[in-house]
């Protein structure tokens, strides 16, 4: 995709009317969205969806206790304990824990691909996959204690989490830095949770898979979603050739890195461990722990979004590419969510703010949309319905609302925030929306899309939280 130099897509402002809620209105959309996490609940987690992903997922349980705090406080904090259940001795925690009563056809790749028995560190008896998503879960475990009825419950819950939070956290320096930049690296688009996104794609091409070079496998997910909102099966085919090459090795961290297949360091990936490690640091006053190790990791995470990711001729920032030592330059959400960084320089700020506003991510004129696109609208791979290639995603929205209010860019976040609740309205609790018509996409009663619609309506109700 060619890339518009900074400056010639000048930002329109088209400040759109928001629609102001009646208490009535917002309580029966909370009770909705309570009523698609009651559904989704299995006892000790939630599943993002009961058709599409029947297992408990790891940023999913994060965005979902995050909203479900506000009127389930015991329940958000089983859904993280559930999770970090399923971490492995090394600290990292896995993106999938599997459920294993659920059926193995399912869900692909499910514990029988993964085989995480193969590695020592992994928990036995509890299967899971062996890669890991944005750590978001800190962050998650504060808005628990932040929403709690139950004040001493909450305390005895940090307690409990915060060895857990921290060896998530040090896994990461520890294993996924390897140039010492204080980034965090991805080795599979499944760990960046945009799994789809065009951001990859090159890399993806990168990996040659030969004809026949997989053992086969057959996809679920086009049984449960249209085929025309899921990746293509040449992606999924370079997905499972990744993972195959961890499992070969028994997941070995070093291996994972050293192997170079992928290796990507994505502002939103790195935007949350930086917000989460700031998390960290409040918990530890909580809980009686020293907060420093937090705080200074967290100005090593800053410091490599502002000098790495940071690119000042375009002003934007990108993910960078360790394999091939260059910045990707194409636009995602992803390049917003620095602005989780309560310090991020308000020079940055406008910058991420004019782009928001420019034609790449807010059409001009009066065409009817929903914000924000999870990809480049003037992006040469930008599909408005494909996963990850350019549909609204209520956890992307929500993650940028929630950088834009701590930066008082309040016109934008309840832009944002009216386009969540009017994508719900027209369409229902689904996975992904059109940006234009709002059509929703991929999974119906998506769990994430409920929690945190209920995060984004009590915010209304109670702005100080
Ligand atoms: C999607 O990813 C899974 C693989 O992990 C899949 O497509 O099968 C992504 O949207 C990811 O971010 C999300 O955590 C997961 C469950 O909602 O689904």
């Amino acid at each position: 995709m060619e890339q518009q130099a900074a400056g010639q897509a000048p930002p329109h402002q088209h400040h759109r009317r928001c629609r102001s809620l009646s208490d009535g209105e917002r309580a029966e959309l909370v009770r909705k969205a309570r009523a698609v996490l009651d559904a989704n609940w299995r006892g000790r987690s939630t599943v993002p969806s009961h058709s599409l992903y029947p297992h408990q997922w790891s940023w999913d349980a994060a965005f979902i206790a995050i909203g479900r705090c506000w009127v389930e406080q015991e329940r958000a904090q089983q859904e993280l304990e559930s999770m970090f259940e399923a971490q492995w001795t090394t600290g990292m925690l896995p993106h999938i824990r599997f459920d294993p009563a659920v059926p193995d056809d399912a869900y692909f790749p499910g514990p029988g691909f993964w085989q995480s028995e193969r590695s020592p560190a992994a928990p036995p008896g509890v299967p899971t996959s062996g890669i890991t998503q944005p750590p978001l879960h800190a962050r998650a475990a504060l808005e628990i204690w932040r929403h709690a009825a139950d004040r001493g419950a909450a305390l005895a819950f940090l307690r409990r989490l915060y060895p857990k939070l921290a060896a998530q956290h040090a896994h990461l320096a520890r294993w996924r830095d390897p140039d010492g930049r204080g980034l965090a690296a991805i080795v599979h688009p499944w760990e960046s949770g945009q799994d789809n996104s065009p951001l990859w794609d090159r890399d993806l091409d990168h990996l040659k898979v030969a004809p026949g070079a997989l053992p086969p496998y057959r996809r679920y997910d086009v049984r449960h979603a249209d085929p025309a909102d899921r990746p293509t099966d040449a992606a999924y085919d370079r997905y499972v050739h990744l993972s195959i090459s961890f499992r070969e090795h028994g997941y070995d961290d070093r291996h994972l890195i050293d192997q170079r297949l992928f290796l990507v360091q994505p502002p939103l990936f790195n935007g949350i461990y930086l917000w989460s490690e700031l998390a960290l640091a409040e918990i530890a006053r909580l809980v009686g722990a020293d907060p420093a190790p937090h705080v200074q990791a967290a100005g090593r995470i800053r410091e490599g979004i502002r000098e790495r990711l940071w690119d000042p001729r375009t002003r934007r920032f990108f993910a960078y590419d360790l394999r091939t030592e260059r910045r990707i330059h194409r636009e995602s959400i992803d390049a917003a969510t620095p602005l989780l960084d309560p310090e991020l320089p308000r020079s940055m700020v406008a910058a991420i703010v004019e782009e928001l506003r420019s034609s790449h991510f807010d059409p001009p004129g009066e065409v009817e949309h929903y914000l924000i696109p999870s990809y480049d609208l003037r992006g040469a791979d930008f599909d408005p319905r494909r996963y990850w290639r350019g549909p609204v995603w209520v956890n992307t929205d929500w993650l940028v609302w929630r950088g834009l209010r701590q930066h008082g860019e309040t016109a934008l976040a309840t832009e944002v925030d009216d386009s969540i609740i009017r994508l719900v309205e027209r369409s229902g609790f689904r996975e992904y929306f059109d940006p234009f018509g709002g059509q929703g996409y991929g999974s119906d009663d998506f769990s994430w899309t409920a929690s945190l619609l209920i995060d984004v309506l009590l915010a209304q109700t109670a702005p100080e939280l």
